[in-house]
């Protein structure tokens, strides 16, 4: 449904969205969106039930991110939907049985942020075995200059064990950095992949036992839910390190919390929480674990793509029924 306004003497007419919640991890994208379309700010609604219940009718398309989603009573309250257009490469908050049920589409941002995304799964790799935000902290406090205290040696990274939890578009991409750290890249998916130079491991529990650094790069969700486990983590164990840039339900966080502190899990770099933005009080009394805000996309170059893969999903919707990027 398009709203009518008037652009000096053109009368033009800008197709309506509901954008569920602010594109703000990227400051021109609200902007870039207020400028195409009739934008319903969601997010903005005090009473949300009324505002839906008012505009419900009007709504064929919905803009969200990976943080907020489009959930079973979202999609359900929006009779006339016909496209979920998200800014991320996550869904796990968007209700794809619905949307498949009633032939809604729904595109994400896929690609566009393996890179950045492999980036800092690798930042928090290295932070984590050589140190990097203690030593930051160690020298910021003045104990280098004071000479109080050291730091401990830290672990080799080169020539080490890389176990990759989800081999997809991400999960290859830190994969290929691992082989210019001369690692030995194993993988655990459902199923092998015979396009991969890399060794297949069935077993999530083996991988585990054989990797100093295992590397979360799941999807989220209800199938991937607490997969690292208390057992998974034990034998990963004293000496191993993880790592997690897919999302915090993955990991069973209160045991990797005991795990973290009693010291039978060596180590964790983790961008993602179970409950975002809190992040456990323990963890961030320990050394031994880098902690960064969910930010694994956030630079200018990708969060521009992800920006554009978003208005060409929508572009494309309007002018031509079609998503570019689809997930269904
Ligand atoms: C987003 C993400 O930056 O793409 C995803 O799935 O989690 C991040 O890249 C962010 O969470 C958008 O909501």
């Amino acid at each position: 449904m398009n709203a009518t306004y008037h652009s000096g003497s053109n009368t033009m007419t800008k197709p309506l969205i509901l954008q569920i919640g602010s594109f703000n991890g990227h400051a021109p994208a609200d902007g870039e969106l207020a400028e195409r379309y009739e934008v319903l700010e969601y997010w903005k609604a005090t009473d949300k039930v009324a505002f839906l219940r008012e505009h419900a009718n009007r709504i064929e398309v919905v803009a969200t991110t990976a943080n907020f989603g489009c959930g079973t009573e979202m999609i359900a309250a929006l009779p006339k939907l016909r496209a979920i257009c998200t800014w991320g490469v996550g869904y796990d908050k968007i209700d794809l049985e619905s949307a498949a049920t009633r032939k809604i589409l729904v595109s994400n941002t896929p690609d566009v942020l393996n890179d950045c995304v492999a980036d800092i799964a690798w930042g928090l790799l290295l932070a984590c075995a050589r140190d990097i935000g203690w030593g930051d902290r160690f020298v910021r406090e003045n104990h280098w200059e004071n000479k109080t205290g050291h730091l401990p040696l830290g672990a080799r990274v080169s020539g080490k064990k890389l176990g990759i939890v989800g081999l997809g578009r991400i999960g290859e991409a830190i994969a290929r950095r691992g082989l210019g750290f001369d690692m030995q890249v194993s993988y655990h998916n459902r199923n092998a992949r015979a396009d991969v130079p890399y060794t297949y491991q069935a077993s999530l529990l083996e991988l585990a036992r054989d990797s100093d650094f295992m590397v979360l790069a799941t999807v989220g969700g209800a199938s991937t839910k607490h997969l690292i486990n208390e057992e998974i983590m034990r034998a990963l164990g004293p000496e191993g390190r993880l790592i997690n840039i897919a999302r915090g339900s993955v990991i069973d966080e209160p045991a990797m919390v005991r795990l973290l502190v009693s010291g039978e899990l060596g180590g964790a770099g983790l961008d993602v929480f179970e409950d975002e933005p809190k992040v456990p009080d323990q963890l961030k009394t320990l050394n031994s674990v880098v902690l960064m805000p969910h930010v694994a996309s956030a630079t200018h170059e990708t969060r521009r793509a992800m920006t554009d893969c978003v208005l060409e999903n929508l572009h494309s919707f309007f002018t031509q029924g079609k998503i570019v990027t689809p997930i269904i």
